[in-house]
C-alpha cells in the first residue's frame, strides 16, 4: 500500500481542506500533502487530474479516488476507529453535527470566508449569519458531552468540522458567549489545527478574492 496523497487548496482559505487534514492527522496516518493554489490557472489545468468535482480537497490512494472531506474524513475513520465517538448513540449525534455544518450555515459562510490571515478584525454580519452564529451556539452548548475538552470529550471529527466555524469567530472577532468561546479556544489550540495555522501563515500568495482588508 502506498503512501495516500491529500490534495488541498491554501491552507489560509480552504476551509474545506482543513476538516479531513485534521482527521487524518488525528488518525496517525502518513499521507503527502499537495497545496493546488485556489483560483488560479494552475488549479483550473491541474483540477481534472485530481478530483471528478473540480474541487479540493481530495484523497488518491493505490489507484482509488476519494473526493469531498466528509467522504475522505469517513475513510480515515475506518482506519483509526476513534475519530468517532465509541458510543453508538454518540457517533450518530457526532455524524448528525458533523454533516449539519457540512451542509449548512451557508450565510455566515459567504459573509465570513476563512482567511487565517485575518485576526480580530470585526465585520457587520447580516440578520441570517448571526441566525447562523447562533444556531451554532446552541447545538455547541446542547450536544456537549462528557468532561473533555471536545464536543464529545474526546477530539472527533465533528471537531474537525467545526474548526473552520472558530477561525471565522476569531478572524471576524464575531461576538459568542462564554461556553462556545471556551470551546473555540480549545480548537485553535489543538496541536494539528497549530501545525495547519503554521502552515497558512506561511503562504504569502495574494489571493484575488479573499485579501479584503
Ligand atoms: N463538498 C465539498 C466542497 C469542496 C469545495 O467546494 N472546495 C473548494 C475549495 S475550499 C474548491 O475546490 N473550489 C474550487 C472551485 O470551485 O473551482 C467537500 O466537502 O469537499
Amino acid at each position: 500500500v502506498s503512501r495516500p496523497t491529500l490534495y488541498i487548496g491554501d491552507k489560509r482559505y480552504s476551509s474545506w481542506s482543513m476538516r479531513p487534514w485534521l482527521a487524518l492527522k488525528h488518525a496517525g496516518i502518513d499521507f503527502e500533502e499537495v497545496v493546488v493554489p485556489l483560483d488560479t490557472p494552475e488549479f483550473v489545468q491541474r483540477i481534472g487530474g485530481i478530483s471528478p468535482t473540480r474541487t479540493v480537497p481530495a484523497l488518491h490512494l493505490d489507484g482509488l479516488v476519494v473526493w469531498d472531506s466528509l467522504a475522505i474524513s469517513e475513510w480515515a475513520a475506518e482506519q483509526a476507529p476513534l475519530l468517532w465517538p465509541a458510543d453508538p448513540g454518540l457517533r450518530a449525534t457526532a455524524r448528525a453535527m458533523a454533516a449539519t455544518m457540512h451542509s449548512g450555515f451557508s450565510a455566515l459562510r459567504r459573509e465570513a470566508p476563512m482567511n487565517l490571515g485575518r485576526r480580530d478584525k470585526p465585520k457587520p454580519l447580516s440578520e441570517a449569519a448571526l441566525k447562523d452564529v447562533a444556531r451554532i451556539e446552541a447545538l455547541w452548548r446542547d450536544y456537549r458531552t462528557g468532561d473533555g475538552p471536545f464536543l464529545f470529550s474526546a477530539w472527533s471529527i465533528a471537531d474537525a468540522f467545526w474548526t473552520p466555524v472558530a477561525t471565522r469567530i476569531r478572524s471576524y472577532a464575531i461576538p459568542v458567549g462564554a461556553a462556545a468561546q471556551a470551546y473555540v479556544d480549545v480548537l485553535l489550540r489543538e496541536p494539528h489545527f497549530q501545525d495547519w495555522l503554521d502552515g497558512a501563515l506561511a503562504e504569502t500568495r495574494p489571493h484575488p478574492l479573499r485579501d479584503e482588508t
